[in-house]
């Protein structure tokens, strides 16, 4: 079994491993000791794409001198191996966030055409802004006067217009002028345009497939695209959907970790990705029907909590608190007093269904393309036809449940307050200029040299490193060189476990210029961005500094740089390449899927900075890791003449 103390940083995580081992609940901390990774696959030569395989071309030990010779049974070079199978992550990576980007954007069309009741647009604002973008109209000229147009057709016309994103016939995809003009440029001449969101993921199954594309520049060109598709695209539209229906966050206070959840109320644990569900579980749990059905079976409320991304929607939204991370989840369920874990898609370990089995938790599946085999899970279908009934029968079955908890409770008393529900708009509210749509001031620190740059830490937990360490570690030494970061998905809830994201934490962790600045503007030195798909929030962030002038004229020239020390998903993988593709240096940590290809490694380590202006890079040491990220944003410094 694993060292608790070994397998997590945080404290609250460390009692609940120790607790389910006591208890003889095995969870993936254990088997993360038992079961290790292969070698071969890890490093990204291993090619299963046909029938004569697997195909393994394991690195010689010392590497290799001279030529590499290496082949498969095709001949496949280990470069075209790892690059077939690191364009195949990019592809299920771009598809997880992009089908999610659909179900919201079908979502959004059912609201357009007001055929639910459950949904509707609530950000006109946010409406407004995005609808230019996708070449719909928001004025009409009637008789030589220019009028606005009706908020409906508008809806209509930009549901239509978005869910054409993924399959239409001909053209590029809209959002992509967004991008600073050089950057649409530079896609251009590279061929990396994406034509529609669904064909790009298409290709890359296509090229990867026996006998097809074998040359490893051919093969990321193409995954460049697909991912470009995802950022610019899918995640986009997703984060700009979403804020329309559920409206753009905008900061506000709440709290994170385990110790969020409450032993003398009903305890619901919202955990995936889809905020379609979550919204009308929130909704529905904080109605005065659902409360006095509480109050009559004994509770004092219900208490709500998040899981993975599906916790920084709602808690960007609505302030709900975050449960935990990734490799939290099981851990909810082993307090004994979460009584009921509902799920839809992305994220979710299997083996919550064998850790509900010894608790009285009720696990319910709510997504069509995600649905577990074990035969202790309820699959409650959600549709958001009748969506509020739905959500009134997931929140009455976790009432419900809460007779039947057992006395061995034991919730960890760790939690910290957190600020969330930046984004776009509110960070160009504190941190603007006194015009409106400026950076200015935000630039202006930067070229001062009171913010040395700014660092977009993302992405998952990992069991093959110290849950959480890598996350923390990384953060605190950029915010101690007064990088300001900008936080989404596993690493946002991580850092708000640990008490990153207040103001307050300023002044003990930031360097001077850093924390004079969060100081005079009242925001954490670490600002909560929202989910994963909400890392578009950070490439129109960037968008806007390059805008507000004086940093260049391109993502490529901001003293910027991204990471996802903790990484695990393909989700990732696709999210990495959008940002390398946008312009940015971004750091991996744990391990990286293409070492086993030192030539493919390359170039995408170095020659991709000559082409796009971002590289690739991995240092699982997150000391050295945070110190990789800040020679680079000195490099940009200096390259603008704002060194000192
Ligand atoms: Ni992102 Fe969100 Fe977390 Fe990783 Fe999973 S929750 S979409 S993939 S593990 S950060």
């Amino acid at each position: 079994v694993a060292d608790p103390v070994a397998a997590s940083y945080d404290v609250a995580t460390q009692e609940m491993i120790k607790r389910a081992q006591d208890l003889g609940v095995e969870t993936c901390f254990d088997r993360a000791v038992t079961l290790k990774p292969c070698n071969i696959g890890a490093t990204g030569i291993c090619c299963k794409n046909c029938g004569m395989g697997p195909c393994r071309l394991p690195l010689p030990k010392g590497g290799i001198e001279g030529e590499d010779t290496r082949k498969g049974i095709c001949g496949a070079s280990p470069n075209t191996i790892a690059a077939r199978n690191f364009i195949r992550m990019i592809a299920a990576g771009a598809s997880a966030h992009s089908d999610h980007g659909r179900c919201v954007a079908e979502v959004f069309m059912s609201a357009a055409r007001k055929e639910t009741d459950a949904y509707q647009i609530k950000d006109i604002q946010k409406l407004l802004q995005i609808a230019p973008c996708l070449d719909v109209a928001i004025t009409v000229e009637k008789d030589g006067e220019v009028l606005d147009r009706d908020i409906d057709e508008i809806a209509l016309e930009v549901a239509e217009v978005a869910l054409n994103e993924w399959g239409k016939a001909e053209g590029e995809l809209k959002y992509l002028k967004r991008a600073p003009a050089p950057r649409y440029e530079l896609w251009k001449k590279m061929g990396v345009l994406p034509r529609n969101i669904d064909r790009e993921v298409v290709e890359i199954m296509h090229r990867t497939h026996i006998g097809v594309d074998q040359d490893y520049k051919n093969l990321m060109k193409q995954g460049t695209r697909c991912a470009i598709a995802d950022g610019w695209g899918g995640s986009m539209l997703a984060t700009d959907l979403q804020d329309v229906l559920f409206g753009t966050p905008y900061p506000l206070q709440s709290e994170a970790n385990l110790g969020v959840m409450k032993k003398d109320h009903v305890n619901l644990v919202i955990h995936g990705h889809e905020p379609v569900l979550s919204e009308m579980i929130v909704a529905v749990a904080q109605g005065q029907e659902m409360i006095d059905y509480c109050k009559q079976a004994g509770a004092k409320g219900i208490q709500l909590s998040g899981i993975c991304c599906t916790a920084n929607e709602i808690l960007q939204r609505h302030g709900v608190p975050l449960c935990g991370t990734f490799l939290q989840q099981e851990l909810a369920i082993i307090t004994g007093a979460c009584d009921a874990m509902v799920v839809d898609i992305q994220c979710i370990m299997q083996n919550l269904a064998n850790v509900a089995k010894c608790f009285h938790t009720k696990l319910i599946t709510t997504h069509p393309i995600a649905k577990m085999e074990q035969d202790n899970v309820i699959h409650i279908e959600f549709d958001e036809h009748h969506a509020i009934e739905d959500a009134k029968r997931i929140v009455k079955m976790a009432i419900d449940n809460y007779a039947n908890r057992g006395e061995d409770v034991a919730i960890p008393q760790h939690k910290n307050p957190v600020i969330a529900g930046f984004g776009v708009e509110s960070i160009e509210y504190h941190l603007g200029g006194s015009f409106r749509g400026s950076y200015y001031t935000l630039n202006d620190n930067i070229i001062n040299g009171r913010i040395r740059g700014i660092g977009a830490v993302v992405g998952c937990n990992n069991v093959r490193t110290r849950h959480n360490y890598d996350h923390i570690t990384v953060v605190k030494e950029l915010i101690k060189n007064d990088v300001i970061v900008l936080t989404t998905g596993c690493n946002a809830i991580a850092c708000g476990m640990e008490g990153l994201l207040t103001p307050e934490t300023a002044q003990v962790f930031c360097g001077p210029g850093l924390a004079e600045v969060c100081e005079t503007v009242g925001i954490p030195p670490v600002l909560h961005v929202g989910s994963c798909v909400d890392n578009s929030r950070i490439l129109l962030a960037a968008t806007e500094v390059v805008k507000a002038g004086g940093l260049g004229k391109d993502i490529s020239d901001v003293p910027a740089a991204g990471s996802a020390p903790e990484w695990m998903s393909e989700k990732a993988i696709s999210i990495g390449q959008y940002v390398v593709a946008s312009g940015v240096y971004t750091v991996f940590g744990t391990t990286f899927p293409t070492s086993g290809a030192p030539v493919f490694q390359k170039y995408l380590f170095e020659d991709f900075e000559k082409m796009y202006g971002g590289m690739w890079d991995f240092e699982p040491d997150p000391i050295k890791h945070a110190h990789k990220m800040i020679a680079h944003i000195d490099k940009k410094r200096a390259a603008l003449g704002i060194d000192k």
